[in-house]
């Protein structure tokens, strides 16, 4: 055998070994993509674009906007190629430009990528835009980039162009982390997984019966106490200002925005298990309270027993005394201090043993104090019975009557429909995380339905957005995450992005069973939906 032979069967050997696949056979189509969300139109051209470990990356506008996507772009692409691309000032072939229009029509969130033989372009007006171009773009790629095993030497692309913009400029996904709590690292790996989504708002329900989870120093025993447990009992958490402030970091490197939920006056038993002073005299349910001993911590004799049951409705700040005004200014001055983000969650849903009559007025006065502070509130609809502040967007997840309460008041609604959204929902009979009392929610139910179809007066120009909430009551554990939101959370975030007249189940069901293989290269833990039909296996 002739040397030359000796080594090329070596190589071979070697690369079959690495499991490194040249893909060098012809690119799919850009009109057979399996991008979701759906974009908005795809048009083909002859050819493809060879990225491979020479590509150049180029910036082209405001470099302190740009440099940071091409960042991402470049960690997306090591692990699996271990290309360490690199940037370039310009160049003509094998390069990507990341550019920046100074005078775009485009609007926020929105880009275009044109792909020929020797270039890629991604162009928006702004960050979030390229970003979200960089997302479509790696759906283009092969699975195994979601993955770090080293698989791929070469990429094709191939030639045509995107062009993209965002239905509704609110995309959100709600994270209950106070009926269990989860760590920082569970919140980073969810904000990673939303953002290849293009979602681009994080809700994080930070206070409720079971739980206080955000550290507020003028009121100390809200977490040392409030943060002490969870749902059945397990040692709960909460995050310092530190963490929550990393976390927002984290989230807006991402192109996320944190919204901050504090639930008042109702879901607030850990608040009053730490301050009985703003406890109007309440009973807690018996099956699921914690009584402990608190003299040594000096709490007021009204304090409540800790809660770890998973009832909901019975407890109520006291709304007639001034200290629960300043408890209620404390909190939202401190969150709001930490919050780069336009609004503050406020709450306001199933204060059912709170009278009309006193809830008007303290979700009135909550919603001063968030305008005091120079923000915007958000609330669950029950908030529209309370006279809305201009800009108080209402968050429709039961009744359209209040959605339409907030509506003739000239205030926008996030949709929200527990029936399509609601991620706590279980998929079915069999399921055994979750509840179901909205509904069984399958997969083609959290696709098929769309924001302005939910109710006669709910018009395409009421609706902020959409947002799908994950409720943490049998919620533990990370996969336990993935599992509930995976994959109904892909359906909900194309309902959010991509208009109606583009959405079709037939067309999303095929491009979904591609995202099986990017889930399996991540090692994601989803619902293998029966709505999915497989072909046969020969
Ligand atoms: C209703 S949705 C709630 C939550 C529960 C959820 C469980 C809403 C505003 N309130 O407190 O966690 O149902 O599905």
């Amino acid at each position: 055998m002739k040397i030359s032979k000796i080594l090329s069967s070596t190589l071979l050997i070697f690369s079959f070994g690495l499991g490194i696949i040249s893909c060098s056979e012809k690119a799919v189509p850009l009109s057979e993509n399996h991008i979701i969300p759906k974009p908005l139109s795809v048009t083909d051209a002859g050819g493809s674009f060879a990225l491979t470990g020479e590509t150049k990356l180029i910036a082209v506008g405001n470099a302190a906007d740009i440099n940071p996507v091409i960042a991402i772009f470049q960690t997306m692409i090591k692990p699996s190629t271990g290309f360490d691309l690199q940037t370039a000032e310009s160049g003509e072939s094998n390069v990507i430009v990341f550019e920046l229009e100074s005078a775009s029509q485009k609007s926020p969130g929105e880009y275009t990528i044109t792909i020929n033989e020797t270039s890629i372009k991604i162009s928006a007006s702004n960050g979030e835009g390229l970003f979200n171009g960089v997302q479509t773009l790696r759906q283009l790629m092969p699975a195994s980039l979601e993955g770090t095993a080293l698989t791929v030497d070469k990429i094709q692309i191939a030639a045509g162009q995107i062009q993209d913009k965002p239905e509704y400029g609110y995309r959100g996904f709600m994270l209950d982390v106070a009926r269990h709590f989860f760590s920082v690292e569970d919140v980073k790996h969810v904000i990673d997984l939303v953002a290849k989504y293009k979602i681009n708002y994080l809700h994080l329900h930070l206070s409720d019966d079971q739980g206080w989870r955000i550290e507020i120093k003028s009121w100390p025993l809200l977490t040392q106490i409030g943060g002490k447990t969870e749902v059945g009992g397990g040692e709960g958490g909460f995050y310092t200002q530190e963490q929550y402030k990393d976390i927002v970091a984290y989230a807006q490197s991402k192109y996320i925005t944190v919204v901050p939920e504090i639930d008042m006056p109702g879901h607030t038993n850990s608040a009053l298990a730490a301050y009985g002073q703003l406890n109007p005299g309440i009973t807690v349910p018996e099956k699921g309270a914690v009584p402990f001993d608190r003299t040594e911590l000096g709490v007021d004799g009204m304090a409540t027993p800790l809660y770890t049951g998973i009832e909901v409705g019975f407890s109520t700040l006291d709304t007639d005394k001034d200290i629960t005004y300043q408890f209620v200014d404390d909190v939202i001055r401190e969150l709001v201090e930490m919050t780069p983000g336009p609004y503050i969650h406020i709450g306001g849903d199933e204060s059912l043993v709170t009278e009309l009559e006193d809830y008007i007025p303290f979700m009135e006065k909550a919603q001063a104090i968030v305008t005091k502070y120079g923000k915007k509130s958000l609330g669950w609809d029950e908030i529209a019975h309370a006279k809305l502040e201009t800009g108080t967007v209402a968050q429709f997840w039961a009744k359209a009557e209040n959605a339409v309460l907030a509506i003739n008041q000239g205030n926008q609604v996030l949709v929200s429909p527990a029936t399509k959204t609601y991620l706590d929902m279980q998929y079915d009979s069999t399921t055994q995380l979750g509840l179901h009392w909205a509904a069984y929610i399958e997969l083609d139910d959290a696709y098929n339905w769309d924001p302005t179809e939910l109710d006669s007066a709910v018009k395409r120009e009421n609706i902020l957005g959409v947002e799908s909430p994950l409720w943490s009551e049998t919620i533990t554990n990370r996969e336990e995450i993935e599992f509930m939101m995976f994959p109904r959370f892909a359906a909900i975030a194309e309902v959010a992005w991509t208009k109606k007249e583009l959405r079709n189940w037939e067309s999303f069901s095929e491009r979904l069973k591609k995202h099986t293989a990017r889930w399996d290269a991540m090692g994601l833990n989803y619902y293998k939906s029966p709505r999915l039909v497989w072909e046969e296996k020969k």
